[in-house]
């Protein structure tokens, strides 16, 4: 069904649309058809029965609002975890504010001392989450590697387990645009009136597990100009491809582009977990992804090359396009 956009974001089509449902207690095999399906079509799934419990969630979700309920000057000593409007280096604004840390125990632990006034709690916390979504995510991605018949099925999960990961955890918090108690108010009567949190962009790494309170904004485009609104759903996580997950699948799963908008009266706040290879890992398709109708489309790279290019553009630009053979 196509719905005429009533949103201020002009000339963008905004289609209500059923998105993939993947239920990881179901059979292994039906399980991996519709993740492969998914990640060819869309590049995004939901994944409901996926084991983490409702107390870890829960916990990490309140210890988020927890840090950005305060104010501004004691968040901004948790800085350059901390960031507000600003994405990147390249001067991307958002009306997001974000912690963005590293998704190692140590390194969380080291952190949390300039977050919380309860570090050892905050620190556990959100290392008991990050260290679940890994698993979930290594989960998932041995799945893709079965159903894709890549004979290694733990060649893309290996390198999100490598110690020498460079996988991060993002909490962002995007705060209602309407002030009941502001002039704001007037805008009131136009019932979405909305702005864009983080724009348009892929995300870089292997795969991203994501998981938001019940306040709806995030979107996929599946094509150029067109959106899809995901449905908010707190007990389940959402799944999208990463550009390195494209390249080691020679272009047959797409990083999806994706926006998150924000909500006129709610706080919406996502945990998002961006699982990524180790710095000096060679990103490579495995060879079964190649073939004579299928030929190889990218040039061998390091994450690090790619980590580099990707901070040396802007959110929305293409960083894949930079990788593929001439
Ligand atoms: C998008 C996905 C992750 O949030 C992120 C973002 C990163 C950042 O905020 O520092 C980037 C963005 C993201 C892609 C392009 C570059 C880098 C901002 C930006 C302008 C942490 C990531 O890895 O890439």
């Amino acid at each position: 069904m196509v719905l005429a956009s009533p949103n201020p974001i002009r000339n963008q089509t905004i289609i209500s649309n059923e998105l993939p449902i993947v239920d990881l207690m179901a059979e292994r095999s039906e399980t991996t058809k519709l993740i492969v399906k998914a990640c060819e079509e869309y590049g995004f799934f939901k994944v409901i029965n996926h084991g983490i419990s409702y107390e870890t969630i829960a916990k990490t979700e309140e210890a988020g609002f927890g840090f950005f309920a305060k104010p501004l000057c004691q968040k901004k000593l948790a800085a350059p975890a901390y960031g507000c409007k600003n994405i990147g280096f390249n001067g991307d604004m958002g009306e997001v504010e974000y912690l963005l840390l590293n998704a190692t125990t140590h390194s969380i632990s080291q952190i949390s001392k300039t977050i919380s006034s309860d570090p050892i709690i905050f620190s556990s916390t959100v290392s008991g989450y990050t260290e679940a979504v890994k698993e979930l995510a290594c989960e998932i991605l041995e799945l893709m590697a079965e159903g894709l018949g890549v004979p290694d099925t733990w060649v893309f999960s290996r390198l999100i387990r490598d110690t020498d990961s460079d996988s991060i955890l993002r909490l962002n918090h995007y705060p209602p645009i309407i002030n009941r108690d502001s002039k704001d108010k007037d805008k009131s009567h136009s019932y979405n009136y909305t702005k864009v949190g983080f724009g348009e962009h892929s995300d870089p790494q292997i795969l991203t597990i994501l998981r938001s309170n019940d306040v709806g904004g995030l979107q996929i485009s599946p094509q150029h100009g067109v959106w899809v609104p995901v449905n908010p759903d707190p007990s389940a996580f959402y799944v999208n491809v990463g550009d390195v997950l494209e390249v080691m699948t020679n272009g047959r799963f797409v990083s999806v582009r994706h926006r998150a908008m924000t909500n006129s009266y709610k706080s919406r706040m996502s945990m998002a977990y961006f699982g990524a290879p180790p710095l000096n890992a060679c990103i490579v398709a495995p060879s079964v992804m190649v073939t004579p109708q299928r030929p190889s489309l990218f040039r061998p790279f390091t994450w690090a090359d790619y980590k580099k290019a990707t901070y040396s553009l802007r959110l929305g630009d293409s960083r894949i396009e930079l990788f593929k053979k001439c």
